[in-house]
């Protein structure tokens, strides 16, 4: 079973993947850090706990919370989309949201990321599918035993297609682009998964019911009240009864296989048997592909 820390802004697309993850029989979620990004990150931190609640995992996680903002810029978060509690507006305020806040004071989560990191070492699978604040920071106190971890799978940008905020830019990476940035040039063993994948791998509501009739009632319930809201943003915009479920295949097996680019999410991946370490940062690995391919690597400087 391998350990994982997720660290999330719930969200509903991320409450959803935390259930996945939860029902996974490869992995155990060990800690989920908190991070500004959907909703303020209080909200996340309640989100989080009241998933877990519902869930009942087997081995409960530690919740920790981490950045209240992005390092150099205002938050920017996604009400529109997720409801302005971060989960479809479908339960009353929670009585704890709030607490662990820390005014002028640093967030915990960057610090508990290290410590999984210097406790798992390799074993640990850091699953990243918000902002990258909280994994900047963790870097920036310990970027050596950061880089020992076994894996960091990111959930953003976008590669070929067009990003979901601006032309060019996917909410993680637009919300905090200075920590993007810091994460992709940290030589971690990072596998990205951009929306060119995401955008591929699509929740239909038809297909969310079938599950949930599998599902303990209360469980099934409540993924249908907090999903609502986002399948009629959805289909107010047009996708018809379906939903683009961003973080479903971060999680998938094997992650898809994107047009060849040379960045980290162009490498399929099983996820079974060992895998070779990635030497230097992705952009220095992508300027090497590109090289071999004999084109300037600014083909692609939109990122
Ligand atoms: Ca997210």
């Amino acid at each position: 079973m391998t350990p994982l820390v997720i660290d999330t802004d719930p969200g509903i697309d991320d409450a959803l993947a935390l259930l996945l993850a939860f029902g996974s029989p490869s992995c155990t979620v060990e800690t989920i850090t908190t991070v500004a990004g959907n909703v303020e990150v209080p909200l996340c931190t309640a989100n989080a706990r009241r998933v877990v609640a519902a869930a009942r995992p087997g081995v409960a996680p530690l919740i920790v919370q981490g950045a209240a903002r992005p390092l150099a810029r205002p938050l920017v978060t996604a009400g529109h989309y997720h409801g302005v509690d971060g989960l479809g507006e479908a339960f009353p305020p929670a009585p704890d949201a709030g607490d662990q806040a820390e005014p002028g004071g640093e967030p915990r989560a960057p610090r508990t990321l290290v410590e999984m990191a210097r406790r798992h070492g390799r074993m640990l699978t850091v699953v990243a599918i918000g902002p990258l604040t909280n994994i900047a920071l963790a870097i920036a106190h310990d970027a050596a035993a950061m880089r020992e971890i076994g894996r960091l799978v990111v959930m953003g940008g976008a590669v070929d297609v067009p990003g979901n905020v601006t032309p060019t830019a996917e909410f993680n990476m637009h919300v905090d682009p200075e920590a993007a940035a810091r994460v992709l040039a940290a030589g971690l063993p990072l596998d990205l998964v951009p929306l060119d994948v995401t955008r591929r791998v699509i929740l239909a509501r038809a297909e969310l019911d079938a599950a949930l009739a599998r599902a303990p009632r209360p469980l099934a319930e409540f993924v249908r009240a907090f999903t609502r809201f986002a399948f009629r943003v959805d289909e107010r915009a047009g996708a018809g009864r379906r939903s683009t479920c961003t973080t479903k295949s971060t999680f998938a097996e094997p992650i898809t296989r994107t047009r060849g680019t040379g960045a980290p999410g162009s490498r399929a991946r099983s996820g079974r048997g060992p895998r070779r370490r990635p030497r230097g940062s992705w952009k220095a690995r992508r300027r090497g592909a590109s090289r071999r391919r004999g084109r300037s690597s600014g083909a692609r400087a939109r990122r």
